[in-house]
């Protein structure tokens, strides 16, 4: 386990591809909650409750007003060091870097990264419970009836189908495309011999599929570190474990410290 003041920056090479996958945690000194651990997210709400299909068909007055009390939690804070520093990193490297985010909350968009996968959707996006209708942005903050409804479902007369966050719920599938633009870029480097590197950020490792990333980066020959403020369970899939707050630590893994 190294401490945040040991940390000596990635073994970025010419050739080196690297792809970060963030958690809440990355978020946390920005000011936003995380899912576990004190005060978390999901102590306040039980997951069930809030975030799968079944509760939103069972109460979906319920499930608009955590996200709402979500979004404007997320509007109301900005990207830190490490948000800014990851897309920094993504100018220096370009196509050799690809970020994947578990957060919904558009920090790291606001920080200026581009070569992005939100696997798990964001706040700032609805789609039609019902119809296919691609996500589309919204930023209303419905708490109680009348709930946002779809206008083509309605226009196509078939009735009211309530509008819903265009976030992955627990039981439901992850885009193919995004899980496929991560397997992609992973496999891509063992095809050009390239170093590749893995690095998680701010994440309990605790939600599958992404929780799996890390030893998919390893079979492929990747080196893995995790930054996290502490060990959490799966701390034993990485090679470097390193503990400490992700502004001390990101900056300083990417040789960006103090840009
Ligand atoms: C699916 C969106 C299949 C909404 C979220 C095995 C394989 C596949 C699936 C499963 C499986 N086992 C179980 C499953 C089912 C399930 C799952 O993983 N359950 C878990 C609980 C066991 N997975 C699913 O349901 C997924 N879907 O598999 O579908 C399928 C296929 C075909 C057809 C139908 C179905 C969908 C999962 C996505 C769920 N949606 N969020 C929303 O955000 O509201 S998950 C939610 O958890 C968030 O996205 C969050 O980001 C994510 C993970 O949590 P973390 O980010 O890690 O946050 P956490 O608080 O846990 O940890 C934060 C860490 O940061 C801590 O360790 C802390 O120490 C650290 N930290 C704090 N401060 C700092 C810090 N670190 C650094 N600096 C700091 N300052």
């Amino acid at each position: 386990m190294t401490r945040p003041d040991d940390v000596t920056p990635l073994p970025l090479a010419e050739t080196a591809r690297l792809l970060v996958l963030t958690g809440a945690g990355i978020s946390a000194e920005s000011g936003l909650a995380t899912f576990r651990g004190g005060g978390g997210l999901w102590e306040a709400e039980p997951v069930e409750e809030v975030a799968t299909p079944a509760a939103f068909a069972r109460d979906p007055a319920r499930v608009w007003r955590f996200y709402s009390q979500r979004r404007a939690a997320a509007n109301a804070v900005r990207p830190n060091a490490a948000h800014f520093a990851l897309a920094e990193a993504e100018r220096r490297m370009g196509e050799r870097f690809l970020l994947v985010t578990q957060n919904v909350d558009g920090l790291h968009a606001a920080a200026g990264s581009e070569r992005l996968v939100e696997l798990h959707g964001s706040l700032w996006r609805a789609r039609c419970s019902r119809c296919g209708r691609p996500p589309f942005p919204d930023r209303r903050y419905p708490v109680e009836p009348p709930l946002p409804s779809c206008d083509r479902c309605a226009a196509d007369g078939r009735g009211v189908a309530y509008l819903r966050p265009a976030v992955v719920w627990f039981g439901e599938p992850l885009d193919a495309g995004d899980q496929y633009r991560v397997t992609g870029f992973l496999s891509r480097g063992r095809l050009e011999h390239a170093p590749l590197l893995f690095l998680a950020v701010g994440t309990s490792g605790t939600v599958y599929p992404a929780a799996a990333y890390v030893r998919y980066a390893a079979e492929l020959g990747a080196t893995t570190w995790l930054a996290n403020l502490e060990r959490p369970d799966n701390a034993w899939a990485f090679d470097h474990v390193v503990e400490g707050a992700a502004t001390q630590v990101v900056p300083r893994l990417l040789g960006l410290d103090g840009f």
